[in-house]
């Protein structure tokens, strides 16, 4: 009999054994399949376009990695969204450089960081996961091999961003603070019709950064983790801050050993305002989803809010906050 098959079976009889960490995923797993309210996709911020492109893919049997990528690509391809892909805000030098990364449910991971001329970032962390025997490349090689598989050399800068860029070199002012009005990079999660998560995360980093910079979100445990037989997290804000913490591995570990999503979440942006003396002048957030179904989220100051699609409709959801 497959484990799957086994899991079936047992119904909810394994739910009550002691929770060990293996038994905890056999448990998971059984309420799962007594679950009804799947398929779901979460992802930061009010992305709804986004969730509701993935979440209808899932409705229609398309599986959570093939989900979740084409769900942040709406974001990637949203010219409006100065955070995110095509139209990212430049650095201090006038260079969109964007970061993306995808796990599929294997526990497969792609990632490619300060990529230049590239609309869809996350296509191209896929490409390396599933392509190449790595899973991060960087600059120079990771534009080499998106342009070797087929990817469209294109300028990222928009006239809207270059015209705030100038603007912003009128004073040069370089504190990279994170408030809620310039927050947008995507983080997504999802589960699929058969319990399996996927994962992904894209941005152009923080505006008017030093060239060269990269944050969490291209990097497997900081902006996204996950692990199948758990569930996983994704973080947006400022990137330094949920890398010291390792801040996605840091929640799916703790919902390994038993928390909820919304207490590892919590949990995560406490340690980060303990790290950091000058918590008061940053954001960062996290979103978790577990194997259940189950949806948390957790941030340092007001003003996060989560999009979800469950049940076939999308919502905007406020964040719970520390301050
Ligand atoms: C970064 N975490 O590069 C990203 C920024 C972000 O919304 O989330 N912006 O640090």
């Amino acid at each position: 009999m497959k484990r799957r098959d086994f899991i079936k079976n047992t119904g909810m009889a394994g739910a009550s054994l002691a929770a060990t960490p293996s038994t905890l995923n056999f448990a998971s797993l059984n309420s799962f399949s007594m679950m009804k309210n799947t398929p779901i996709c979460v992802a930061t911020w009010n992305f709804q376009n986004a969730t509701k492109k993935a979440g209808e893919m899932l409705s229609r049997g398309i599986n959570a990695l093939d989900a979740v990528e084409e769900g942040v690509r709406v974001e990637e391809a949203n010219l409006k969204n100065t955070t995110v892909g095509n139209g990212g805000a430049p650095d201090r030098d006038g260079h969109v450089t964007l970061d993306a990364c995808i796990m599929s449910p294997e526990g497969n991971a792609g990632s490619v960081v300060y990529l230049k001329h590239i609309a869809h970032p996350v296509s191209v962390a896929r490409k390396v996961m599933e392509e190449t025997p790595h899973v991060m490349l960087a600059g120079e090689g990771a534009l080499q091999f998106a342009l070797e598989n087929g990817f469209e050399k294109v300028n990222l800068l928009t006239e809207e961003s270059e015209k705030e860029w100038k603007k912003w070199l009128q004073h040069k002012n370089y504190k990279p603070i994170i408030n809620i009005e310039n927050h947008d990079t995507i983080g997504m999660l999802c589960i699929d019709e058969k319990g399996d998560i996927a994962g992904a995360c894209t941005t152009s980093g923080l505006s008017y950064k030093m060239n060269g910079r990269v944050g969490d979100s291209p990097i497997i445990g900081a902006g996204l983790f996950l692990d199948n037989e758990i569930g996983g997290a994704v973080a947006t804000g400022m990137g330094e801050a949920v890398m010291k913490s390792v801040g996605s591995f840091l929640i799916v570990e703790l919902m390994r050993q038993g928390k909820s999503p919304q207490e590892a979440c919590e949990t995560a942006v406490k340690r980060i305002v303990k790290q950091n003396p000058n918590y008061q002048d940053f954001q960062v957030a996290f979103v978790a989803l577990n194997k259940n179904g189950e949806v948390g989220s957790y941030c340092l100051h007001q003003g996060f809010s989560y999009a979800l699609y469950q049940n076939r409709e999308t919502s905007n959801n406020l964040s719970k906050f520390y301050i």
